[in-house]
């Protein structure tokens, strides 16, 4: 790629545990308005972290749908965690208006945070019931359409739980192509 463009946002999908990205700067936790632990990603995430998180983030709930905040990472091997609140699908409408407000959000707090990496996990397609092909779609296309306005976040991946999930992310991520002030980067964790 040519010298003078513009600094590259590397992309990834891989396969893995949210809790589990010591490489990246911060985590995103797919929250609830109150912030409390739960299944899924907030599950593992307040589980790794230990009760300090819950201590730190309750004075900022409740969170609205599409709004995040930032918190330490506390027993996390991370620097920051930023708790965002995805839609319910089929009540919190627009949902993919408030998914990418959620991604949005989240990219904002890390770029303020002067963070240079930031992880994932496939927001609102637990428990909230996104589909996650669709899910993809509105979160990579915001990561990308946000990525050449970004000052320091350089890193952005997606987390995700099965195989069959990094596999949709990644086609999705495919069909969006390269070249736009962004690059695209796929790593299997468990092949080396
Ligand atoms: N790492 C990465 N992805 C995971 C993990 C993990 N450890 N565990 C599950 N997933 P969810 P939501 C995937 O339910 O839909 C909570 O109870 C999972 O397979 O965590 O936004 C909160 O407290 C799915 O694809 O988040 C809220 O009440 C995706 O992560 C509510 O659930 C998101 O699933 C939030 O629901």
């Amino acid at each position: 790629m040519s010298m003078s463009a513009p600094p590259r946002v590397v992309i990834e999908c891989v396969r893995g545990d949210i809790a589990v990205q010591p490489d990246v700067d911060a985590v995103v936790c797919a929250a609830n308005p109150h912030l409390t632990t739960g299944a899924g990603v907030a599950g593992a995430i307040h589980r790794a972290a230990g009760p300090g998180l819950y201590r730190e983030a309750a004075p900022l709930a409740p969170v609205r749908t599409g709004d995040a905040v930032i918190t330490g990472a506390h027993g996390l091997p991370n620097r920051h965690v930023i708790h965002t609140v995805g839609p319910v699908y089929g009540r919190d409408e627009p949902a993919a208006g408030l998914l990418a407000s959620c991604c949005r959000r989240c990219l904002e707090l890390a770029d303020q945070a002067r963070l240079e990496s930031v992880a994932f996990p496939a927001i609102s397609t637990g428990v909230y019931g996104y589909p996650v092909a669709e899910a993809a779609r509105v979160s990579l296309a915001t990561v990308l359409e946000l990525a050449p306005g970004l000052h320091h976040v350089r890193r952005v991946r997606f987390v995700l739980w099965s195989e069959e999930d990094r596999k949709v992310f990644s086609r999705a991520l495919e069909e969006r192509g390269t070249g736009v002030g962004h690059e695209a980067a796929r790593r299997d964790p468990e092949s080396g």
